[in-house]
Formats: C-alpha cells, structure tokens, sequence
C-alpha cells in the first residue's frame, strides 16, 4: 500500500489497517513514545504514521546525545524509540544492555537498507541486533556569503575551517555573528582536522592544543548550541556556524522562504565540508530495553524504512538515509547536493569518529566545559 493511499484505505478498510502486525491490534491500544533530534522527520511523518497504523505518537525532541543518554541511564523515562548517534552513543547504549534486541521478522523493510552502511555498524552491533540506521551527515560550516565577504574581501575562500579558526578571520566575523555547535565531539574533531590532526587522538597533548585552539577564537563566538543556531543563520543573526549539514540546508530553505514572503532578496547561505575534512556521523534509531510498546515501536522503525517515507524526510531535512530503494525517489535537487551526498573524493576526507577510552572522553567533556566558559 503506497504511503499517499494508506490512510483513505485505512478508513475503507479498517480491519486490515488494525489487523496486522503493525497495527493498533498488536500494541494493546498504548500510545507510542518517540524521542527524536529536533527538526529530523518531515511535517507529516508523524501523522502518516498515526494515519497507517491508528497507533498515537507522543513525540519529544532534543538537540544532545548527552540529554538523551541521561534519560535512558535514569531508567524509566518512558520512551519507545529513540535516536542516538552511532559511535561513541550508542556503542557504549549497547554495551550497557540500554536497548532491546530487535524482532527482525517485525522489520521486513530491513531488506532496503544499504548493506555497506549495515556492515559498517557490526563492530558497534555485532549481527545488526540492536540499531538500524537512520540519517547520517557530517559537520561542517554554514556560511552566509554576502556577510563574510563584506567582513573579509570578496576573495576569501569560502572552503577552509581557516574561516572560522584562523583569529584573524574570526575577530573580523565576530560582529556578524559566530556559532559553534556544543557537541564536544564535533568540535573537537572540527579543531584537530583543521590542524591536521587525528580526530580520533585522545593524548594530552591533542587536548591541550584543542584548548588552545578555542582560546584563541573564544572572544569572537557569539554563542554555543546545536539547534538555534539555524534560525540564526536563516535570519542573519549569524554569518558563520559550525553545524550539522542539514540544519544548513534547512536554514537555507527557511531563508528563501522568508524572502519569498516579504519580497526581499534572499540571503546565499552555503554548508561546506572544509577541504581539510570533516566528521561523518550517522544516527540509529533503537527500542530502549524497559520500552513499554515495543510492538508499536517496531511498526514504527519500520515505517520510517519504507522507501517514500524516508525519501520525503531525506528531502525535508536535508540529511541523506540509508535506504537504498530510497534513493531514486529523493527530489533531484537533494540527491544532486553535494552537500548532502558528498561525491567520492570528498567522502575520502571524511572521518568517522571512534569511541575513545573512557578517561580520554571524560577530559575532553570537562576541556569542552572550560572552553566554553572561557577559562
Ligand atoms: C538534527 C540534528 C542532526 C543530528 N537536527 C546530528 N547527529
């Protein structure tokens, strides 16, 4: 049943719609609990499903690993379906016996997913047990190219972290405004690269010159988050970011939207992958171990795998998916981004982050911390 006829199919026929195993029949009339990054479904990804399945979504969003994995550490925080990123989040979520082993006979649409990206996570997740992936993206800059280049000459390269780490560029940014994400990981792995280091090192001395690193460019970031900043950049608040590349090409898409509206120009923002590199980071979504509706969770993941479905969310928030049979349905323009699906020689400076030995996460959590205070 195609997506766009399920639910008047659903209101003909509606003891198949509740009758099979991703129906409401199956999850004791229980409401769905889903805990997802903010802004990474589409508009009427949520309602298709209700529509699908007459299964209610309680929907609840966060913009950090870290809120998510204290919840599900605290225990009993309710949720069905949650969305981590793969390494090191739900590597050690794993490990920690904080999910259940899928129902593999739950999730036929398993067979569209891309088989490299599934084997890719066997070291995390030996036999795909646990997590099956969602979106995956890299961290990179948000530029509004009229702003910078009033700021530094109309010459500047638009394709280095020199942009932002260079404190000569960035003390000329500072007045139209620098956003940096408040993900250690990232920011770690944006400073090392830029140094032509191993994103991935965790010796002291890697710490200490990411430290210094900041320190030189602290006086002249405005601001420090992993969702604002979009809007920030959408509307001029921020010239420069270091974000996610969806959330650019989604605050590109609110701007063009907001000039459409009041007749205005709109603003050129642009997400660039440095040409020095930067992180590749893909997220999972799992069934947390005290789940109370793991039955309507498993409808739910393996909606989010039909083929339409996770094409028109790749479309709407500019990350690229996993699924194979997917992909000649993303609108041209997304799936010809390179942006969102960087060609080879770009992916060749792309690095997957590692989990790094606890003792070297937790210096580096409390290096992040004074970093940011400015200390
Ligand atoms: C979505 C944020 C992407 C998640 N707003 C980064 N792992």
């Amino acid at each position: 049943m195609s997506l766009r006829l399920a639910p008047l199919a659903c209101i003909l026929l509606l003891a198949a719609c509740g009758g099979d195993s991703t129906g409401s029949a199956g999850t004791g009339g229980q409401a769905l609990n889903v805990y997802n990054w903010s802004d990474y479904v589409a508009e009427d990804t949520i309602s298709g499903f209700e529509q699908a399945t007459g299964i209610k979504v309680n929907y609840d969003v966060y913009s950090e690993n870290e809120t998510l994995e204290a919840k599900l550490t605290a225990g009993g925080a309710g949720y069905d379906v949650v969305f981590p990123s793969a390494r090191p989040f739900a590597q050690r979520q794993i490990a920690a016996g904080l999910y259940m082993p899928l129902d593999k006979d739950r999730l036929p649409n398993l067979q569209h997913l891309d088989p490299e990206i599934m084997e890719g996570l066997t070291d995390i997740d030996p036999g795909n047990r646990h997590v099956v992936p969602y979106m995956w993206g890299t961290t990179g800059l948000g530029v509004n190219v009229e702003k910078v280049r009033a700021a530094l000459g109309a010459d500047v390269p638009l394709d280095s972290w020199d942009l932002l780490f260079d404190p000569a560029s960035a003390s000329k940014l500072a007045g139209c405004g620098i956003s940096i994400l408040d993900d250690d990981q990232e920011a770690f792995g944006a400073a090392l690269i830029w140094m032509g280091r191993d994103p991935n090192a965790g010796a002291a001395d890697e710490i200490e010159a990411v430290r210094q690193a900041y320190a030189a460019i602290r006086p002249y970031i405005r601001t420090f988050n992993n969702a604002e900043y979009k809007d920030a950049l959408a509307n001029g608040d921020a010239c420069l970011v270091m974000g996610y590349s969806g959330d650019i090409g989604q605050a590109r898409d609110v701007a063009l939207e907001a000039a459409e509206n009041t007749g205005n120009p709109a603003p050129d923002i642009r997400y660039v992958i440095p040409k020095e590199g930067a992180i590749r980071w893909m997220d999972v979504m799992a069934i947390p171990a005290d789940a109370r509706n793991p039955d309507a969770a498993h409808a739910f993941i393996n909606h989010l795998m039909e083929p339409e479905v996770i094409a028109a969310i790749t479309d709407y928030v500019a990350y690229a998916n996993a699924n194979l049979a997917a992909t000649a349905l993303v609108d041209p323009d997304i799936a010809a981004d390179q942006g969102v699906y960087p060609p080879a020689d770009v992916r060749a400076k792309l690095v997957d982050p590692v989990s790094l030995p606890e003792d070297v996460q937790r210096q580096r959590v409390r290096a992040w911390t004074q970093i940011k205070s400015g200390r």
